[in-house]
């Protein structure tokens, strides 16, 4: 055998599949629930694995992770995790994992046979998209009473709001009441102006910022504990919420409206790729062109859709077509982020803003294949390079702090802190888990390891240290130095910067409606999240995507529940 469905031959295709038509749907429901029923479930399989491993089974991916995703039934099967990381897993019949992009109007006479054919069903609302803006999309538009249909092309849901690291932003909450952080929404709308080159659309930053104390009432609500209140860099005061303990928020914000949309019966379907919105010619949207990875293509029939497809940072050619410096950059994003559905939407119609701008999040491990983040440095970490010397305000913007590693010798620096940051936040462990993490009971212990000349580090921490005892960095000007970086044992990884944000999308009003190239709406259209541009004009803060895609969801989808319920 090479493949799983010939080793379990012997057994039969019902041993799998439900009958002889082929896969249950494109979920796999059936077929994974017989996995499940030989092998256990995925908490069952993880208990079973050897401690000190990085569990494949037991991942920050979120969902009950179909088995499928992984392990292929006539195929090579793919280690999902490799998209990002190299664990070098060893999984039966494998083969590599590889992504070529194919543009969603590959197929073309498939799909006019398919859109010929007619609907297969008819829904209220269609939401492109299962990562945070489609499902908190997805749970208002339920609340609204509509009927809901999330179609997600991925085998795992989540998109990049899963991988989310150091918090969500939002002005004037409890928690920071609770912490006696005094904050103004104001404030936050002239951070993320002056962040973004004040050429964002002023009026979506006010809706980001008026509304982001209400989404972080409505996800607590929904379960979330976003009690831990932080800084991140080019924010003039505490304001990234996370879980208590400094646990990642994107993890935790997406299982949380997972769960919402689960409870609320909304239906989601994976391994489910939109390749066209349709319209009626007269610029009002009548549904979607579906391409099943296992039912082939089919027509959803539906009265609004809402556009919540993410960016398009881990398609290279897209991001070097709009910055070159970027070509041949890593990205820190999932894979799913190529930008198909700003092609759906353009195709129907819709204007786009911004797209030029590009970010690089400066601190990613190229060793771990994963993004260090930016709370690490709002905790208390500096960044040195090779001679052991700092060389940037580590909290300033990621466009300035890309560009300032970048200028170091190899082309990148190392993120060093003490045992007291890694005590304030807990997702360090998982980069001590993925084994990026140097440390040395000392810092010369540390120095020697790192090739590092260990007088000059010895001496840039101490000179860091004054400066937080006096509360004025004289070299670099960072404003929020929260700890003197003092106690053993003292740890660094090696970081440099990887594509991570696309600013520009589609454009979109205070309603989360889509524009039209002619400057009108489209009717029964709404954008919400990273596929949108306006919010965050040329540079977007960190902490302020969860705080979009949480506020423009809500928004996207109880409008879009509005307009079917009115149509
Ligand atoms: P996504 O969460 O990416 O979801 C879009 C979904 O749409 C994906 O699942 C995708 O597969 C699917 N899709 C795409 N095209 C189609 C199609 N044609 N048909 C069907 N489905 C489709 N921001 C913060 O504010 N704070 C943070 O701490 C933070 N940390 C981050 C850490 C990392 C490593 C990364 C990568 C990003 C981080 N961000 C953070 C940014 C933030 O996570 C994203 O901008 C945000 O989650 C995007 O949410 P979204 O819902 O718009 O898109
Ligand atoms: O907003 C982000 O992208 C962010 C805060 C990332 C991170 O460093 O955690």
């Amino acid at each position: 055998a090479d493949n799983l469905a010939d080793f379990h031959g012997d057994n039969g295709c019902d041993s799998c599949h439900q009958s002889d038509k082929g896969p249950s749907n494109d979920n796999l429901t059936f077929e994974n629930g017989q996995c499940v029923s030989c092998h256990g479930s995925l908490t069952e399989v993880a208990e079973g694995e050897r401690e000190g491993i990085v569990s494949p089974h037991k991942s920050h991916l979120i969902g009950d992770i179909a088995c499928t995703s992984c392990h292929k039934g006539h195929e090579k099967s793919v280690t999902y995790c490799d998209a990002c990381h190299n664990f070098g897993y060893e999984i039966p019949f494998a083969g590599k994992w590889e992504r070529k992009f194919v543009p969603v109007d590959a197929d073309k006479a498939a799909q006019d046979k398919a859109i010929a054919a007619g609907p297969r069903e008819t829904t209220d609302v269609v939401i492109i998209g299962s990562g945070g803006a489609g499902l908190a999309a997805a749970v208002s538009a339920r609340d609204a009473g509509a009927k809901v249909v999330v179609l997600e092309k991925e085998p795992v849901p989540g998109g990049n709001t899963k991988l989310a690291a150091g918090g969500m932003n939002a002005a004037e909450t409890k928690p920071q009441a609770k912490l006696g952080i005094v904050d103004k929404k104001q404030i936050m709308i002239d951070d993320t102006m002056k962040g973004g080159r004040n050429i964002n659309n002023p009026e979506l930053v006010k809706v980001l910022a008026n509304n982001s104390s209400d989404s972080i009432d409505w996800l607590t609500a929904l379960g979330a504990d976003m009690n831990d209140v932080g800084r991140m860099g080019g924010a003039s005061v505490n304001r990234s919420h996370r879980p208590t303990g400094g646990a990642g928020v994107g993890a935790h914000v997406a299982q949380a409206l997972w769960d919402a949309a689960v409870a609320r019966e909304a239906d989601i379907r994976l391994n489910s790729r939109v390749v066209r919105i349709l319209e009626d010619g007269a610029g009002q949207v009548t549904g979607v062109l579906v391409q099943g990875a296992y039912t082939g293509y089919y027509v959803i029939k539906a009265d609004a859709v809402v556009v919540a497809t993410g960016g398009f940072a881990k398609n290279n050619d897209r991001v070097a077509k709009y910055d070159a410096k970027l070509k041949g950059f890593k990205a820190t994003n999932h894979p799913g982020a190529t930008g198909d559905g700003l092609d759906v939407a353009t195709q129907a119609g819709a204007d786009t803003v911004d797209l030029e701008y590009v970010q690089a999040h400066p601190t990613y491990s190229p060793v771990g294949g994963v993004m260090v983040t930016e709370a690490v440095r709002g905790n208390g970490a500096i960044l040195v390079n090779r001679e052991g010397k700092r060389f940037v305000n580590e909290i300033t913007t990621r466009d300035k702090a890309s560009a300032a590693i970048l200028a170091q010798k190899g082309e990148s620096a190392y993120l060093l802190f003490d045992d007291s940051v890694r005590k304030s936040l807990s997702k360090i462990e998982g980069y001590v888990h993925l084994k990026i993490v140097n440390e040395g009971k000392t810092v010369k212990e540390l120095a020697d390891k790192l090739g590092m000349p260990a007088a000059e580090l010895e001496k840039t921490i101490g000179t860091y240290n004054g400066f937080v005892k006096s509360g004025k960095d004289e070299q670099f000007e960072r404003a929020d130095m929260p700890r003197e970086l003092a106690s053993a044992p003292y740890y660094a990884i090696e970081v440099a910067p990887a594509v991570h944000h696309t600013m520009g999308g589609v454009k979109i009003d205070t309603k989360a409606e889509v524009v039209s190239k002619e400057g009108k709406l489209i009717k029964g259209m709404y954008a919400a999240g990273e596929v949108t541009g306006g919010v965050h004009g040329a540079n977007r803060l960190g902490g302020n995507a969860i705080s979009d895609i949480v506020t423009f969801g809500r928004i996207a989808g109880a409008e879009a529940a509005k307009f079917a319920k009115d149509n």
